[in-house]
Protein backbone atom coordinates (compact mmCIF):
# COMPACT_ATOMS: atom_id res chain seq x y z
CA UNK A 1 0.00 0.00 0.00
CA UNK A 2 1.06 3.56 -0.86
CA UNK A 3 2.09 5.36 2.00
CA UNK A 4 -0.41 8.62 2.49
CA UNK A 5 0.89 11.99 3.97
CA UNK A 6 -1.26 14.19 5.86
CA UNK A 7 -0.77 16.90 3.00
CA UNK A 8 -3.62 19.45 4.77
CA UNK A 9 -1.86 20.17 7.79
CA UNK A 10 1.62 19.68 5.99
CA UNK A 11 0.32 22.38 3.81
CA UNK A 12 -1.04 24.75 6.80
CA UNK A 13 1.61 24.52 8.59
CA UNK A 14 3.78 25.19 5.62
CA UNK A 15 2.13 28.03 4.39
CA UNK A 16 1.99 30.02 7.94
CA UNK A 17 4.81 32.11 7.05
CA UNK A 18 2.90 33.11 4.08
CA UNK A 19 -0.34 33.97 5.08
CA UNK A 20 -1.74 35.79 2.31
CA UNK A 21 -5.12 35.19 0.22
CA UNK A 22 -3.53 33.26 -2.59
CA UNK A 23 -2.05 31.08 -0.17
CA UNK A 24 -4.69 31.04 1.92
CA UNK A 25 -6.76 29.64 -1.40
CA UNK A 26 -3.97 27.09 -2.45
CA UNK A 27 -4.32 25.54 1.23
CA UNK A 28 -7.78 25.36 0.95
CA UNK A 29 -7.12 23.32 -2.85
CA UNK A 30 -5.47 21.31 -1.66
CA UNK A 31 -6.30 17.00 -1.33
CA UNK A 32 -4.47 13.88 0.68
CA UNK A 33 -2.67 12.79 -2.74
CA UNK A 34 -0.60 9.57 -3.42
CA UNK A 35 1.35 9.60 -6.04
CA UNK A 36 1.49 6.25 -6.89
CA UNK A 37 -2.18 6.10 -8.04
CA UNK A 38 -1.79 7.87 -10.87
CA UNK A 39 -4.56 6.31 -13.05
CA UNK A 40 -6.50 9.34 -15.51
CA UNK A 41 -10.23 9.19 -13.96
CA UNK A 42 -12.39 11.90 -14.98
CA UNK A 43 -12.90 12.22 -10.97
CA UNK A 44 -8.87 12.97 -11.22
CA UNK A 45 -9.35 16.24 -13.31
CA UNK A 46 -12.62 17.23 -11.07
CA UNK A 47 -11.99 21.19 -10.79
CA UNK A 48 -9.51 21.86 -13.19
CA UNK A 49 -10.35 24.29 -16.35
CA UNK A 50 -11.36 22.32 -19.40
CA UNK A 51 -8.17 23.25 -21.17
CA UNK A 52 -6.05 20.98 -19.08
CA UNK A 53 -8.89 18.63 -17.84
CA UNK A 54 -6.31 15.59 -19.03
CA UNK A 55 -4.15 16.84 -15.66
CA UNK A 56 -4.37 15.21 -12.58
CA UNK A 57 -6.45 17.39 -10.41
CA UNK A 58 -4.57 15.85 -6.97
CA UNK A 59 -1.21 16.75 -8.15
CA UNK A 60 -2.04 20.11 -8.53
CA UNK A 61 -2.52 23.35 -6.57
CA UNK A 62 -4.63 25.69 -8.41
CA UNK A 63 -3.69 29.56 -8.15
CA UNK A 64 -5.67 31.12 -10.41
CA UNK A 65 -7.32 30.55 -14.11
CA UNK A 66 -3.67 31.23 -15.92
CA UNK A 67 -1.85 29.26 -12.80
CA UNK A 68 -1.25 25.85 -11.23
CA UNK A 69 1.53 24.52 -9.65
CA UNK A 70 3.00 21.34 -8.14
CA UNK A 71 2.03 20.06 -5.10
CA UNK A 72 5.48 19.89 -3.53
CA UNK A 73 5.48 15.96 -2.81
CA UNK A 74 3.87 15.34 -6.26
CA UNK A 75 7.13 16.04 -8.54
CA UNK A 76 7.43 12.21 -7.89
CA UNK A 77 10.92 10.32 -6.97
CA UNK A 78 12.21 9.50 -10.83
CA UNK A 79 14.16 12.32 -12.03
CA UNK A 80 11.40 13.36 -14.72
CA UNK A 81 8.26 15.07 -13.36
CA UNK A 82 5.50 13.22 -14.97
CA UNK A 83 3.64 15.12 -17.10
CA UNK A 84 0.38 15.33 -15.60
CA UNK A 85 1.64 17.07 -12.26
CA UNK A 86 3.64 19.27 -14.33
CA UNK A 87 2.58 23.09 -13.35
CA UNK A 88 0.95 25.61 -15.87
CA UNK A 89 1.74 29.04 -16.25
CA UNK A 90 0.28 31.35 -19.17
CA UNK A 91 -0.29 35.32 -19.76
CA UNK A 92 -1.89 34.43 -22.61
CA UNK A 93 -4.97 32.16 -22.63
CA UNK A 94 -3.96 28.27 -24.13
CA UNK A 95 -4.01 28.00 -27.96
CA UNK A 96 -7.17 25.40 -28.95
CA UNK A 97 -6.80 22.61 -31.19
CA UNK A 98 -9.33 24.75 -33.70
CA UNK A 99 -6.66 27.53 -33.61
CA UNK A 100 -3.85 25.15 -33.96
CA UNK A 101 -5.08 23.05 -36.69
CA UNK A 102 -2.82 20.29 -38.28
CA UNK A 103 0.22 19.95 -36.69
CA UNK A 104 2.51 18.76 -38.88
CA UNK A 105 1.96 22.55 -41.20
CA UNK A 106 2.50 24.39 -37.93
CA UNK A 107 4.72 27.31 -38.98
CA UNK A 108 7.71 28.65 -37.95
CA UNK A 109 9.35 31.81 -39.59
CA UNK A 110 12.60 32.53 -39.16
CA UNK A 111 14.09 36.20 -39.52
CA UNK A 112 17.32 37.92 -39.10
CA UNK A 113 19.45 35.39 -40.68
CA UNK A 114 21.02 35.84 -44.26
CA UNK A 115 18.08 33.48 -45.87
CA UNK A 116 14.85 33.81 -44.24
CA UNK A 117 12.22 31.10 -44.11
CA UNK A 118 9.49 30.03 -42.71
CA UNK A 119 9.48 26.34 -41.86
CA UNK A 120 6.72 23.27 -41.38
CA UNK A 121 6.84 21.49 -38.46
CA UNK A 122 7.28 18.81 -40.74
CA UNK A 123 10.23 20.42 -42.53
CA UNK A 124 11.69 20.81 -39.24
CA UNK A 125 11.37 17.28 -38.32
CA UNK A 126 13.69 16.61 -41.13
CA UNK A 127 15.98 18.81 -41.08
CA UNK A 128 17.73 17.54 -37.55
CA UNK A 129 16.65 16.20 -34.12
CA UNK A 130 17.84 16.53 -30.69
CA UNK A 131 16.88 15.76 -27.47
CA UNK A 132 17.08 17.60 -23.97
CA UNK A 133 16.59 17.45 -20.31
CA UNK A 134 16.00 20.98 -19.21
CA UNK A 135 14.29 22.48 -15.71
CA UNK A 136 11.13 24.67 -16.41
CA UNK A 137 11.21 26.99 -14.10
CA UNK A 138 8.72 30.01 -13.49
CA UNK A 139 10.97 33.01 -12.51
CA UNK A 140 8.25 33.69 -9.84
CA UNK A 141 9.05 29.93 -8.01
CA UNK A 142 9.01 30.85 -4.70
CA UNK A 143 7.15 33.90 -4.78
CA UNK A 144 5.19 32.75 -1.67
CA UNK A 145 8.18 32.44 0.64
CA UNK A 146 8.75 36.41 0.06
CA UNK A 147 7.49 38.52 3.12
CA UNK A 148 6.66 41.85 0.97
CA UNK A 149 3.75 39.55 -0.65
CA UNK A 150 4.72 40.53 -4.44
CA UNK A 151 1.74 40.40 -6.77
CA UNK A 152 1.44 37.35 -8.89
CA UNK A 153 0.95 33.39 -8.14
CA UNK A 154 2.48 32.65 -4.98
CA UNK A 155 3.95 29.83 -6.38
CA UNK A 156 6.31 28.45 -3.37
CA UNK A 157 8.36 25.43 -4.73
CA UNK A 158 5.92 23.88 -7.44
CA UNK A 159 6.18 26.05 -10.31
CA UNK A 160 9.10 23.85 -11.80
CA UNK A 161 9.42 20.36 -13.64
CA UNK A 162 12.25 18.60 -15.18
CA UNK A 163 11.40 17.43 -18.62
CA UNK A 164 12.85 15.98 -21.65
CA UNK A 165 12.14 17.81 -24.80
CA UNK A 166 12.76 16.79 -28.65
CA UNK A 167 13.05 19.77 -31.13
CA UNK A 168 15.73 20.86 -33.80
CA UNK A 169 18.40 22.67 -32.60
CA UNK A 170 18.47 26.21 -33.41
CA UNK A 171 21.84 26.17 -34.08
CA UNK A 172 20.85 23.78 -37.11
CA UNK A 173 18.19 26.18 -38.45
CA UNK A 174 20.76 29.01 -38.26
CA UNK A 175 22.86 27.00 -40.47
CA UNK A 176 20.35 26.25 -42.52
CA UNK A 177 19.43 29.66 -43.36
CA UNK A 178 23.08 31.00 -43.94
CA UNK A 179 23.88 31.95 -40.16
CA UNK A 180 22.57 35.06 -38.65
CA UNK A 181 22.87 38.65 -39.85
CA UNK A 182 25.74 40.66 -38.67
CA UNK A 183 25.12 43.00 -35.58
CA UNK A 184 22.53 40.41 -33.81
CA UNK A 185 22.77 40.30 -30.02
CA UNK A 186 19.46 38.31 -28.84
CA UNK A 187 17.80 35.70 -29.92
CA UNK A 188 13.46 36.79 -29.87
CA UNK A 189 10.94 33.82 -30.12
CA UNK A 190 7.15 34.99 -30.30
CA UNK A 191 4.25 32.89 -29.38
CA UNK A 192 1.20 32.85 -31.59
CA UNK A 193 -1.09 32.95 -28.30
CA UNK A 194 -2.17 36.29 -28.56
CA UNK A 195 -5.91 36.60 -29.60
CA UNK A 196 -5.70 38.92 -32.76
CA UNK A 197 -7.82 41.83 -30.90
CA UNK A 198 -5.32 42.61 -28.57
CA UNK A 199 -2.45 45.30 -28.63
CA UNK A 200 0.80 42.98 -29.23
CA UNK A 201 3.07 46.07 -27.16
CA UNK A 202 0.92 44.96 -24.37
CA UNK A 203 0.14 41.32 -25.27
CA UNK A 204 2.79 39.66 -27.20
CA UNK A 205 4.75 37.02 -25.37
CA UNK A 206 7.86 37.87 -27.29
CA UNK A 207 10.86 37.30 -25.51
CA UNK A 208 14.77 38.15 -26.01
CA UNK A 209 17.52 36.47 -24.73
CA UNK A 210 21.51 36.45 -25.17
CA UNK A 211 22.11 35.41 -28.68
CA UNK A 212 24.67 32.79 -26.56
CA UNK A 213 21.62 30.92 -25.91
CA UNK A 214 21.06 29.84 -29.22
CA UNK A 215 23.23 26.98 -29.20
CA UNK A 216 21.90 25.28 -26.84
CA UNK A 217 18.18 26.00 -27.63
CA UNK A 218 15.87 23.62 -29.58
CA UNK A 219 12.19 24.31 -30.71
CA UNK A 220 10.69 20.95 -29.78
CA UNK A 221 7.50 19.37 -30.48
CA UNK A 222 7.72 16.17 -27.97
CA UNK A 223 8.38 16.34 -24.18
CA UNK A 224 8.33 13.27 -21.90
CA UNK A 225 7.75 11.10 -24.96
CA UNK A 226 4.69 12.57 -26.22
CA UNK A 227 3.25 15.16 -28.60
CA UNK A 228 3.77 18.27 -26.87
CA UNK A 229 -0.09 19.24 -25.44
CA UNK A 230 -1.19 22.70 -26.61
CA UNK A 231 -1.22 23.92 -22.50
CA UNK A 232 2.24 23.07 -22.57
CA UNK A 233 2.84 25.23 -25.88
CA UNK A 234 2.18 22.74 -28.39
CA UNK A 235 2.82 22.14 -31.54
CA UNK A 236 6.23 23.77 -31.12
CA UNK A 237 8.15 25.19 -28.36
CA UNK A 238 11.10 27.23 -27.67
CA UNK A 239 13.46 25.62 -25.14
CA UNK A 240 15.89 27.88 -23.47
CA UNK A 241 18.07 25.10 -21.54
CA UNK A 242 18.93 26.81 -18.19
CA UNK A 243 16.99 30.13 -18.58
CA UNK A 244 13.54 30.87 -16.42
CA UNK A 245 10.03 29.44 -17.99
CA UNK A 246 9.16 32.70 -19.66
CA UNK A 247 12.49 32.54 -22.05
CA UNK A 248 10.40 28.84 -23.28
CA UNK A 249 8.14 30.77 -25.49
CA UNK A 250 4.87 28.03 -26.18
CA UNK A 251 2.99 28.32 -29.85
CA UNK A 252 6.14 29.67 -31.55
CA UNK A 253 5.35 31.19 -34.85
CA UNK A 254 8.23 33.71 -34.89
CA UNK A 255 12.22 33.18 -34.50
CA UNK A 256 14.57 35.98 -34.94
CA UNK A 257 18.21 37.19 -34.67
CA UNK A 258 17.71 40.98 -33.38
CA UNK A 259 20.24 43.49 -32.35
CA UNK A 260 18.23 44.77 -30.12
CA UNK A 261 15.50 42.85 -27.80
CA UNK A 262 12.16 43.38 -27.98
CA UNK A 263 10.22 46.32 -26.92
CA UNK A 264 6.91 44.36 -26.04
CA UNK A 265 5.52 44.64 -22.43
CA UNK A 266 6.96 40.61 -21.37
CA UNK A 267 10.31 42.02 -22.49
CA UNK A 268 10.75 45.30 -21.21
CA UNK A 269 8.57 45.85 -18.33
CA UNK A 270 7.81 42.48 -17.03
CA UNK A 271 10.35 40.00 -15.59
CA UNK A 272 13.03 42.68 -14.49
CA UNK A 273 14.19 42.29 -11.43
CA UNK A 274 14.47 45.79 -9.04
CA UNK A 275 14.77 46.94 -6.15
CA UNK A 276 11.11 46.99 -3.84
CA UNK A 277 9.31 50.08 -4.95
CA UNK A 278 11.75 50.66 -8.31
CA UNK A 279 10.55 49.02 -11.91
CA UNK A 280 11.97 49.65 -15.53
CA UNK A 281 13.79 48.05 -18.16
CA UNK A 282 16.96 49.53 -17.04
CA UNK A 283 16.59 46.16 -14.51
CA UNK A 284 18.10 42.75 -15.37
CA UNK A 285 15.92 40.64 -17.18
CA UNK A 286 14.98 36.81 -15.68
CA UNK A 287 16.98 34.78 -18.27
CA UNK A 288 19.68 32.55 -16.58
CA UNK A 289 18.35 30.31 -13.27
CA UNK A 290 20.60 30.00 -10.24
CA UNK A 291 21.82 27.08 -8.70
CA UNK A 292 18.97 25.36 -6.25
CA UNK A 293 17.62 22.65 -4.31
CA UNK A 294 14.63 21.87 -2.45
CA UNK A 295 13.39 18.95 -0.14
CA UNK A 296 10.56 17.06 -1.03
CA UNK A 297 10.36 14.52 1.62
CA UNK A 298 9.75 14.29 4.51
CA UNK A 299 8.06 17.64 4.62
CA UNK A 300 6.09 17.45 8.02
CA UNK A 301 6.89 14.05 9.60
CA UNK A 302 8.83 11.37 10.23
CA UNK A 303 9.65 8.53 12.12
CA UNK A 304 12.51 8.32 14.40
CA UNK A 305 15.66 6.02 13.61
CA UNK A 306 16.61 5.83 9.82
CA UNK A 307 15.47 8.98 7.91
CA UNK A 308 15.78 9.20 4.36
CA UNK A 309 15.74 12.89 3.23
CA UNK A 310 15.56 13.41 -0.61
CA UNK A 311 15.28 16.35 -2.98
CA UNK A 312 15.69 18.11 -6.05
CA UNK A 313 18.89 19.70 -6.94
CA UNK A 314 19.53 22.25 -10.25
CA UNK A 315 22.82 24.27 -11.55
CA UNK A 316 20.78 26.58 -13.82
CA UNK A 317 22.92 26.98 -16.78
CA UNK A 318 25.49 24.75 -14.84
CA UNK A 319 26.37 21.78 -14.09
CA UNK A 320 25.14 20.31 -10.11
CA UNK A 321 28.43 19.80 -8.90
CA UNK A 322 27.77 19.30 -5.06
CA UNK A 323 24.26 18.94 -2.78
CA UNK A 324 24.27 19.21 1.33
CA UNK A 325 21.77 19.15 3.68
CA UNK A 326 21.29 20.23 7.33
CA UNK A 327 19.10 18.77 9.69
CA UNK A 328 19.84 21.88 12.24
CA UNK A 329 18.92 24.89 10.56
CA UNK A 330 22.05 25.04 8.66
CA UNK A 331 24.24 24.97 11.55
CA UNK A 332 26.21 21.95 10.67
CA UNK A 333 26.15 20.37 7.19
CA UNK A 334 26.99 16.75 5.52
CA UNK A 335 26.89 15.66 2.14
CA UNK A 336 24.34 14.26 0.36
CA UNK A 337 24.49 11.93 -2.66
CA UNK A 338 23.68 12.42 -5.86
CA UNK A 339 20.98 9.43 -6.86
CA UNK A 340 19.64 8.23 -10.24
CA UNK A 341 20.30 8.83 -14.00
CA UNK A 342 22.65 12.19 -14.60
CA UNK A 343 20.56 13.81 -17.52
CA UNK A 344 23.01 16.58 -18.21
CA UNK A 345 23.76 19.93 -16.79
CA UNK A 346 20.21 21.59 -17.66
CA UNK A 347 18.13 18.99 -15.24
CA UNK A 348 17.86 18.72 -11.88
CA UNK A 349 19.48 15.65 -10.17
CA UNK A 350 17.57 13.59 -7.39
CA UNK A 351 19.09 13.25 -3.59
CA UNK A 352 19.26 11.83 -0.95
CA UNK A 353 20.36 12.42 2.56
CA UNK A 354 20.37 9.33 5.10
CA UNK A 355 20.54 10.19 8.57
CA UNK A 356 19.38 8.90 11.99
CA UNK A 357 17.10 11.15 14.34
CA UNK A 358 15.65 10.94 17.61
CA UNK A 359 12.53 11.95 18.42
CA UNK A 360 12.60 16.28 18.42
CA UNK A 361 12.13 18.83 15.94
CA UNK A 362 14.07 19.55 13.10
CA UNK A 363 15.07 22.34 10.06
CA UNK A 364 16.25 20.59 7.39
CA UNK A 365 17.58 22.83 4.78
CA UNK A 366 19.52 21.62 1.59
CA UNK A 367 22.43 23.73 0.02
CA UNK A 368 23.55 22.70 -3.75
CA UNK A 369 26.79 24.60 -5.54
CA UNK A 370 27.34 24.54 -9.28
CA UNK A 371 29.92 26.19 -11.14
CA UNK A 372 31.39 27.05 -7.62
CA UNK A 373 28.65 29.06 -6.67
CA UNK A 374 26.24 27.83 -3.86
CA UNK A 375 22.75 28.63 -2.80
CA UNK A 376 22.72 31.44 -0.36
CA UNK A 377 21.12 31.98 2.94
CA UNK A 378 18.50 34.31 1.71
CA UNK A 379 16.65 35.48 -0.85
CA UNK A 380 17.63 38.64 -2.76
CA UNK A 381 14.91 41.00 -2.16
CA UNK A 382 13.00 42.16 -5.31
CA UNK A 383 9.51 43.97 -6.36
CA UNK A 384 8.15 40.92 -8.10
CA UNK A 385 9.33 38.07 -5.96
CA UNK A 386 11.50 36.44 -8.93
CA UNK A 387 14.71 34.19 -8.67
CA UNK A 388 14.47 33.03 -5.23
CA UNK A 389 16.97 30.51 -4.27
CA UNK A 390 17.43 31.17 -0.64
CA UNK A 391 18.09 27.57 1.22
CA UNK A 392 16.26 29.32 4.62
CA UNK A 393 13.08 29.73 2.80
CA UNK A 394 13.21 26.78 1.53
CA UNK A 395 13.56 24.56 4.23
CA UNK A 396 11.10 22.15 5.67
CA UNK A 397 10.03 22.17 9.66
CA UNK A 398 9.82 18.24 10.49
CA UNK A 399 8.77 16.45 13.67
CA UNK A 400 10.48 13.35 14.39
CA UNK A 401 8.57 11.22 16.62
N1 LIG B 1 3.52 31.88 -25.77
C1 LIG B 1 3.65 31.84 -24.44
N2 LIG B 1 4.76 31.31 -23.91
C2 LIG B 1 4.91 31.25 -22.57
C3 LIG B 1 3.92 31.76 -21.70
C4 LIG B 1 2.74 32.31 -22.30
O1 LIG B 1 1.81 32.76 -21.63
N3 LIG B 1 2.64 32.33 -23.67
N4 LIG B 1 4.15 31.72 -20.32
C5 LIG B 1 5.56 31.65 -19.90
C6 LIG B 1 5.81 31.45 -18.50
S1 LIG B 1 5.71 32.81 -17.49
C7 LIG B 1 6.27 30.25 -18.01
S2 LIG B 1 6.76 30.07 -16.40
C8 LIG B 1 6.29 29.04 -18.85
C9 LIG B 1 5.33 28.01 -18.27
O2 LIG B 1 5.34 26.83 -19.02
P1 LIG B 1 4.30 25.67 -18.72
O3 LIG B 1 2.93 26.28 -18.60
O4 LIG B 1 4.42 24.71 -19.85
O5 LIG B 1 4.70 25.04 -17.42
O6 LIG B 1 5.91 29.31 -20.19
C10 LIG B 1 6.31 30.58 -20.68
N5 LIG B 1 6.04 30.67 -22.08
MO1 LIG C 1 6.74 32.27 -15.45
Amino acid sequence: MPKKQNINSSRRNFLAGSATVAGAAAAASVMPISIANANHTAADAKGLPSWTSWKKRSALIIHSDKGMETHRDAIGESVITPLRHVYIRNNMPTMSDAQIGNRNNWKLKVEGVKNPKTYTLAQLKQLAQRTEATVLQCSGNGRGFFAHKPRGSQWETGAAANLIWTGCPVSAIVKDCGGVVSGAKFMTSAGADMPKELDPKKALVERSVPIKAHKDALVAWEVNGVAIPNSHGGPLRMITPGYFGINNVKHIGKLAFTAKESSVKYMKSSYRISPIGKKGSQYPSCWEMPVKSWITSPLKSAKSGNVVVSGVAMGGTRKASSIKVSVDGGKSWKSAKFTGPDMGKFAWRRFVFETKLKPGTYKIVSKASAGGKSQPKLRMENRRGYLHNGWLDHGVDVTVS
